[in-house]
């Protein structure tokens, strides 16, 4: 089979079915003969692994500054572009990332309130020319996907996730700021609707990501 680069990136507020739909799509992509990479963010390499339980778990008595958590998500970003995601373009993958720069601009733009021209700055510092092709927003209503990953998180021992107990003004000017972005991005950024059952959810984005192999 031909080899298509492509880069997807999964959005959405916490909970929203991205993990499980990047799972769906990597095994029907795989299925039709694609070469693919799933990959995470923070993370996916072992640094920026490190990076993302520092920015997850965090809760020494030294609180983390709004712009360190920032830079360590964009210090993990660089490491993981370079490591993982250009290399895996160039050998003709298609890359399916949880979570990209979008997420910068919804968690600490809006969430966080950080200047948000200075943090797309740093965006497109750390990204270095390396831009989705195409970014599924996985979109629901804060109160439901925090439901989802506080049901998911209980039994799980040291869950204590400081985004995820963030106040729910903050999940709300997330959901806002990621809606604002596909109404800014209407190419690029396709709205789904994370309310719709899993199957019915992955039915859209084989349709989504249909459209984007055609293009390439
Ligand atoms: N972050 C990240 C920043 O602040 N700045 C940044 O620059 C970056 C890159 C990452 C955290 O870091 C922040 C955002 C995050 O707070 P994470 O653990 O990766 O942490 O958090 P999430 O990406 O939010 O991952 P989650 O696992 O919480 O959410 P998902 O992947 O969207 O959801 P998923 O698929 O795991 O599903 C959650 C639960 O819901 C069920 C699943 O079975 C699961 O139990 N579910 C559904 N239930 C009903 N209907 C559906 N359609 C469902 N789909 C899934």
């Amino acid at each position: 089979m031909e080899r298509k680069a492509l880069f997807i990136t999964f959005e959405g507020p916490e909970g929203a079915g991205k993990s499980t739909q990047i799972a769906l799509l990597r095994d029907y992509l795989a299925d039709a003969g694609y070469k693919v990479v799933i990959t995470r963010e923070p993370g996916g390499t072992p640094l920026a692994e490190d990076f993302r339980n520092i920015v997850k778990h965090y809760h020494g008595s030294e609180p983390l500054y709004p712009a360190t958590e920032l830079l360590l998500f964009e210090a993990a970003r660089v490491q993981h572009i370079n490591y993982v995601i250009k290399p895996a373009l160039e050998s003709g993958a298609i890359v399916l990332c949880d979570r990209f720069t979008d997420s910068t601009a919804a968690y600490q733009g809006a969430g966080r309130t950080l200047n948000m021209d200075f943090l797309q700055q740093l965006n497109a510092f750390a990204a270095d020319d390396c831009l989705p092709d195409l970014t599924l927003l996985i979109d629901l209503p804060v109160e439901i996907g925090l439901a989802r990953a506080q049901h998911r998180a209980e039994g799980v021992e040291n869950h204590n996730d400081r985004l995820e107990e963030e106040k729910i003004d903050f999940h709300h000017r997330v959901r806002d700021a990621y809606l604002q972005i596909a109404e800014n991005e209407p190419q690029r950024v396709k709205v789904l609707d994370g309310t719709l059952e899993i199957a019915e959810l992955f039915e859209q984005v084989k349709s989504r990501v249909t459209d984007a192999l055609q293009r390439v």
